[in-house]
């Protein structure tokens, strides 16, 4: 749903302006640094990045999925560190707290995310528990009006800039499935709380990720989200289910950018006194790249749409997640492919969206994740 096309479009013109000004020329320069530079991330705040979808009455600009996803598509055109840097305040680490925080903790923290001032983790993978989400081993044990945590999370992003976690966590030890988990917002200079090495990753240098470990740390009983135990996995899964559709957009954004860079570079290498772009086995490439982005774009408009129409959309986030990332992952190799020699060389950029886009095929539900919340979703409807 788009509220007022005008607005969004101005919204659209400076993302697309930053993008193209900004970050584009920045990649290469945070790739080798493995940093972010301090400008840039003042001009996401200032451009309200950060506040993409914490609702308006908390000074964030309370974007719908639609609008959303299409700011996602003009974010794509550019090296994927940088969303992850907005990425995980905006979508799952400060969205637990939009749908399920108390009417205190929303106050209390979401205009903070909104201009970007506190950046948000999300706290549920554990070195036993990812694609099993609901076997998390970390414990969150009332103690008078406080809960004590114990145990480690891993591959945490941001957790080295974050200023708090939404935190997954066992409230009641003797139950071993979804209903014994809780969540809780953890704020990051707790005692108790020690931040891991960054990881070394195949890609998306400039965004970090590392464990968070979790000993004896007092959390007051006030941080326990919505004020109510047993929630947690859930509200874990409401947050992933609408992470997956704006992965989804960015995978879309990300393909495009790719099949363009892959079109130039056809258009003016030649070979065999032609340009390779005149070549029918090269323009298969580009012509599969096209319908497939194209496919994976309507897709994620449609998913988007019903999910403002209030629709429940748990399967058409999942298909939008398996089906984006699956296609920019092709994409990713046949641009490759389209470049050559040049596109195994650091120089040219493609085998680094090569690398990069390889972890959305991962993060935030692996593709087996999805065809399972896929296909159960259809055995579910179709025994009703
Ligand atoms: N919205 C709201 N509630 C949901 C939900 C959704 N999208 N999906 C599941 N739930 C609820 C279920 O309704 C169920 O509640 P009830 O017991 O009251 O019915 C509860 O959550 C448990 O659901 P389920 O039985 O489906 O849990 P499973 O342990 O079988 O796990 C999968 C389901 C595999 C889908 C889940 O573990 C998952 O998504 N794993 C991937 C995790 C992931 O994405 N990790 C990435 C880390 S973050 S980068």
């Amino acid at each position: 749903m788009i509220r007022d096309t005008e607005t969004l479009n101005q919204l659209l013109d400076s993302v697309n302006r930053f993008v193209r000004e900004r970050l584009v020329p920045a990649e290469g320069v945070v790739s080798d640094t493995d940093d972010i530079p301090e400008d840039i991330v003042r001009e996401m705040k200032d451009i309200g990045l950060f506040g993409l979808t914490v609702p308006e009455e908390f000074g964030g600009l309370g974007l719908t999925m639609e609008e959303e996803t299409e700011v996602m598509f003009a974010m794509g055109q550019t090296s994927p560190c940088f969303r992850s840097l907005f990425g995980t305040t905006v979508g799952i680490g400060s969205q637990g707290i939009v749908f399920d925080g108390t009417p205190e903790q929303k106050a209390k923290y979401l205009p903070r995310l909104a201009t970007g001032e506190l950046i948000a983790s999300f706290a549920l993978t554990e070195p036993e528990a990812g694609s099993d989400a609901a076997s998390l081993r970390t414990t969150a044990i009332r103690d008078g009006d406080h809960y004590v945590v114990n145990g480690t999370k891993r591959f945490i992003t941001n957790a080295p800039h974050a200023g708090i976690f939404t935190l997954m966590a066992r409230t009641n030890p003797a139950d071993k499935g979804a209903s014994g988990v809780s969540s809780f917002i953890v704020e990051r200079d707790t005692p108790g709380i020690t931040i891991g090495k960054p990881d070394r990753k195949m890609g998306h240098r400039g965004a970090h990720t590392a464990d968070v470990i979790f000993e004896n740390c007092r959390v007051p009983a006030t941080q326990l989200m919505g004020g109510q135990e047993g929630q947690g996995f859930k509200t874990a899964m409401k947050v992933l289910e609408k992470g997956r559709i704006h992965i989804a957009a960015i995978c879309v954004g990300v393909a495009e950018r790719m099949l363009r860079d892959a079109l130039a570079y056809a258009m003016d290498r030649k070979q065999f006194g032609q340009p390779i772009a005149e070549f029918q086995l090269v323009q298969a490439m580009l012509a599969d790249s096209k319908a497939e982005v194209y496919a994976a774009r309507c897709m994620v408009l449609d998913a988007a749409r019903r999910r403002d129409l209030g629709q429940n959309v748990s399967t058409e986030a999942s298909c939008c997640k398996m089906f984006a990332s699956e296609m920019c992952g092709r994409v990713a190799d046949r641009a490759v492919q389209i470049f050559g020699g040049a596109g195994y060389m650091s120089e040219y950029g493609i085998e680094r969206f090569y690398r990069d886009v390889r972890l959305f095929r991962i993060y935030e539900g692996t593709t087996q994740i999805q065809q399972i919340v896929i296909a159960r979703n259809m055995v579910r409807e179709a025994s009703r």
